[in-house]
């Protein structure tokens, strides 16, 4: 008999990686819901950091992977322009990120359990529509550019870990050309494979 999980899979977290790819911090998944942890991040769920060294030598607790991306993108000076149109570009697609990208993992629990025990979910198609929805979104985002905000942004970063799970969530890629090659021009980058294996993983997502 196939062991299934009651929540999703703890190895599918594309949120942990959207900070392991800048910042290489990642927490355990054992100890989120611990009261100490929920002092830190109240939604009980990885990412969260805690920077000893924040402006002015204060120490800042930041939650949610879109606030720490744009902590980081800040306190480094990179990733996110001052520039208010440049900027805005970015957070118009680190948002759609945030509230979009991320549901495509919810079709997902039961796209494992279909897989590890097949059993069906009315859930799936609505899930699958929404994640063609979205994919047909950045494909539209992507034309005519490298990067969804021209250049390599805290945008792409939020994007990448949900969309390199493309086949885990039963998409057909070749239907969407743009993601395809961003796909490719973000996964060469040797950041973003130096991030993707913290922690060393083996599960193939
Ligand atoms: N909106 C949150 C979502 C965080 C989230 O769902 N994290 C998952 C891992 S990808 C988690 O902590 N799952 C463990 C749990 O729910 O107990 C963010 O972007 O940081």
């Amino acid at each position: 008999m196939p062991q299934i999980s009651k929540s999703p899979p703890t190895y599918y977290r594309p949120q942990p990686d959207k900070v392991s790819l800048p910042n290489r911090s990642l927490a355990s998944l054992r100890f989120c819901k611990w009261l100490w942890y929920l002092a830190i991040n109240p939604n009980g769920r990885i990412p969260c950091i805690v920077d000893d060294d924040g402006p002015g030598g204060k120490t800042v607790t930041v939650f949610e992977s879109g606030a720490i991306l744009i902590y980081l993108a800040e306190k480094s000076g990179r990733l996110l322009p001052h520039e208010t149109a440049a900027r805005m570009e970015v957070l118009n697609w680190l948002f759609f990120a945030s509230g979009h990208i991320t549901h495509t993992g919810l079709g997902v629990h039961w796209q494992i359990r279909r897989r590890d025990a097949g059993e069906e979910h009315a859930y799936l198609g609505v899930a699958q529509e929404e994640n063609n929805r979205v994919y047909g979104v950045l494909n539209r985002g992507l034309e005519g550019r490298d990067y969804l905000a021209d250049d390599y942004s805290i945008a792409d970063i939020s994007a990448y870990p949900w969309i390199y799970r493309w086949r885990m969530q039963e998409i057909d890629l070749d239907s969407y050309p743009n993601v395809r090659d961003w796909l490719a021009r973000v996964g060469a980058r040797p950041a973003v494979q130096r991030g993707l294996q913290i922690p060393p993983r083996d599960d193939g997502l």
